[in-house]
């Protein structure tokens, strides 16, 4: 990020762990120079939340399961308790110094509650968010207590990047599995926001690696003097943080078995393992230190001799014009992460050889790999197969190793890290441009003192409502969305408002409706898309059009039920005037590919009848064609004239019939997204009830 920062002059936000003096004084004035001078702003977290906060869930919970360690993961309540603690500050640190306008970036796990957290206290703000490291299968990250809390935190973002596709695919599947959010490839709705989505690899800034070999004394000095060391020998490098991920003690047992099985190279070729020590407060990587000292213990025990050792180990952090100039001495760099987001030494290497014949061997594991496709890919786990591509790599000829670095390092230097964050910040503006254009351009909340008064001055009113979505969540099964008492108080309480009718239009059955509204004996109630009513005060219940043969419905029926067959978790809804095929608890691309299925086959089935196949939300249904809200809609509202007072709100396809069939001047509202002819929107349920309560107290 520094040479990105450097050029915006923006504030850098972060933890300075133990960097501060613990006098307050000089605490302070640090402080305030860092900040003055770098922009840089130190967010303290006191000691007690910040070690649960960062060796704890950001680094015992989230880590293992991000990277799909599940059996790694350490379950600690207070734990979380500390995160959301410590995600806290870093938020109220950031609107205390952000300004409209202003450009907001989270980076990483252990900020993931950032985004939501900045919304809440400043809604209009403009916020991404990057994660380095993967996102896991929905089944792993589902297994965490906190993960509705975790998706929701990141949700509070205008523009959410993952390191490659598949971590952005995985994180879709798990909005789906945990929340029921449906998404698209590059976007999801949620409270009426989009959050745009994209797979944006990290590059790394290859210029300064380039210019440390040409310009560095230094380092050319120590270049040569490697290369004198290990003359008539191949090296292979290897830099990684002491992390489980990294596949360290992978890497030293293959190393053990290449010895084994290729003798002819024994005392031809060295590793140099440089491993900087890393969160050793956390005991898993404390048993990672001995394990792998161990290991190159035993490999150099067992084939070393008194003029070679097979393995180097540097357990220590190496300064950078020692690393280029390992880099650059390397024959092969040896990459092998059990799983990492994108992995930077890859990169660094391919930097370091500009014009150079070295080979990338690169685990399938990492980010880098979908990126670094001329590196030799190599599966960690499989150590007879990762010995082989050894072999064949140490044995490649030098033309084959340059061509592949040449293209390597074209991609490596395209892509870096300032183009990286360049395109990050510009999806964001334009994430947040489109957003706020839409918002503008889009519905408009109706206003409240607005609504009412219309409402109260009018000499006769008439509501219509639609049912699931609108006064009521939608729920994963259709039977749950029984209303509470309290919805059926405030329907019973505007049947008794003078000169006003109220009625629900729902796709329902006859029989849910009856069940939980019928005996509010002043409330209209048309079921199954308006083909049969209950007028306002009637008793029974009449049928829009008369007389139709219902003899179709059998030859409808088991195509249906065909299809719910095949998959598991679909139902089919028999209504009297209908048939519906719910699909809601289905896969979701499975289900969306086999409705299209089910629509043509109807269409042919169906063709020139006086039926219909409707594709709703989550269910295909087959009814007539003239029974749909609209029809109701204007059969309600024919009595009423210009001075009168109508409202339609609704929140499906359906509900669309319902406001086209109005005047233009009826107070007409969608509910939640998607594109519409009402004149309002209104984000959920919620709101709607209380836009109705405000009509019972005007
Ligand atoms: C996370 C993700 C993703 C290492 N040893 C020394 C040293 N390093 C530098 C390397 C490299 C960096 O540390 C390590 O970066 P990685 O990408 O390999 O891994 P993580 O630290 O796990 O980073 C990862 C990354 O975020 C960026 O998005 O790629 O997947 O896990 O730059 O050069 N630097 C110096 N001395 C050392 O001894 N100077």
């Amino acid at each position: 990020m520094a040479p990105w920062m450097a050029k915006t002059h923006g504030f850098w936000l972060g933890w300075p762990g133990d960097a501060l003096p613990g006098e307050p004084e000089g605490r302070a004035r640090l402080m305030r120079e860092w900040e003055e001078e770098h922009g840089y702003v130190a967010v303290e977290i006191p000691a007690k939340i910040s070690r649960s906060f960062y060796e704890g869930y950001a680094n015992d919970t989230l880590w293992p399961l991000l990277h799909g360690f599940p059996t790694r993961v350490v379950f600690a309540p207070d734990s979380w308790v500390a995160y959301r603690d410590a995600n806290q500050r870093f938020a109220d640190a950031v609107v205390s110094r952000a300004q409209k306008g202003d450009l907001i970036w989270a980076h990483d796990y252990q900020l993931m509650l950032v985004p939501q957290m900045v919304r809440e206290q400043s809604p209009d703000s403009r916020i991404g968010f990057f994660l380095h490291i993967p996102f896991p299968s929905s089944e792993v990250f589902r297994i965490l207590p906190e993960r509705e809390e975790l998706l929701r935190g990141l949700l509070g973002a205008d523009a959410l990047a993952f390191q490659t596709h598949g971590h952005l695919h995985n994180f879709r599947r798990s909005l789906l599995q945990v929340l029921g959010l449906e998404s698209q490839m590059d976007s999801v709705q949620i409270d009426g926001r989009t959050v745009h989505l994209s797979a944006l690899p990290i590059g790394i800034q290859s210029d300064e690696w380039e210019a440390l070999l040409r310009d560095d004394r230094k380092v050319a000095k120590r270049r040569a003097e490697l290369n004198a060391r290990h003359h008539g020998r191949k090296l292979m490098i290897s830099v990684d943080r002491l992390d489980y991920t990294k596949g360290i003690p992978e890497r030293l047992r293959t190393f053990r078995r290449f010895l084994r099985s290729s003798p002819s190279w024994r005392g031809k070729v060295t590793l140099v393992q440089v491993a900087v020590p890393s969160r050793e407060r956390v005991p898993a990587y404390a048993e990672l230190r001995s394990e792998v000292s161990e290991l190159v213990g035993e490999v150099n025990g067992d084939f070393g001799t008194p003029e070679w050792q097979p393995v180097v180990y540097l357990r220590r952090a190496v300064n950078k014009q020692e690393l280029a100039a390992l880099y650059s001495a390397a024959d092969l760099a040896w990459v092998g992460p059990v799983r990492d987001g994108m992995n930077l030494v890859a990169k660094e290497y391919v930097a370091c050889q500009h014009d150079g014949d070295g080979i990338l061997l690169l685990s399938e594991f990492a980010g880098a790999a979908h990126e670094l496709g001329e590196a030799l890919r190599i599966n960690p786990y499989d150590e007879v197969g990762t010995a082989e591509v050894i072999e064949r790599a140490l044995e490649m000829p030098s033309e084959e190793r340059a061509e592949r670095m040449a293209a390597l390092h074209e991609r490596v230097h395209r892509n870096d890290a300032v183009v990286w964050a360049e395109r990050f910040i510009d999806g964001l503006r334009t994430a947040t441009a489109t957003t706020r254009k839409t918002m503008r351009k889009d519905r408009p909340t109706p206003d409240l003192p607005a609504l009412t008064a219309a409402f109260t001055q009018a000499e006769r009113r008439l509501l219509l409502l639609d049912y699931d979505g609108t006064l009521t969540d939608i729920k994963p099964r259709p039977q749950d969305a029984a209303p509470t008492p309290r919805l059926t108080g405030l329907l019973r309480d505007l049947t008794t408002l003078p000169n006003t009718t109220t009625a629900i239009i729902s796709g329902r059955s006859q029989a849910d409706i009856e069940r939980w509204f019928g005996d509010i004996p002043d409330l209209g109630l048309a079921v199954e898309h308006g083909a049969l009513m209950r007028a306002p005060g009637a008793d029974g219940w009449e049928m829009l059009r008369g007389g139709m043969d219902l003899s179709w419905k059998d030859h409808v029926a088991p195509v249906l039920e065909q299809f719910a067959a095949s998959a598991p978790g679909s139902l089919v809804e028999y209504k009297d005037y209908a048939l519906a095929w719910h699909y809601r608890l289905v896969d979701a691309e499975f289900g969306a590919w086999l409705a299209n299925e089910l629509v043509t086959t109807l269409e042919n089935l169906l063709a020139g009848t006086e039926l219909a196949v409707i594709h709703g939300n989550k269910v295909v249904e087959v009814r007539y064609a003239w029974a749909n809200k609209g029809e109701v809609a204007a059969h309600l509202a024919a009595s009423y004239r210009r001075k009168s007072f109508v409202m339609a709100v609704g929140d499906d396809r359906t509900d669309e019939d319902l406001f086209g069939s109005l005047p233009r001047s009826a107070w007409t509202i969608r509910v939640g997204t998607g594109s519409t002819t009402a004149r309002f929107r209104l984000p959920g349920p919620r709101e709607v009830r209380a836009v109705l309560r405000a009509l019972v107290e005007a």
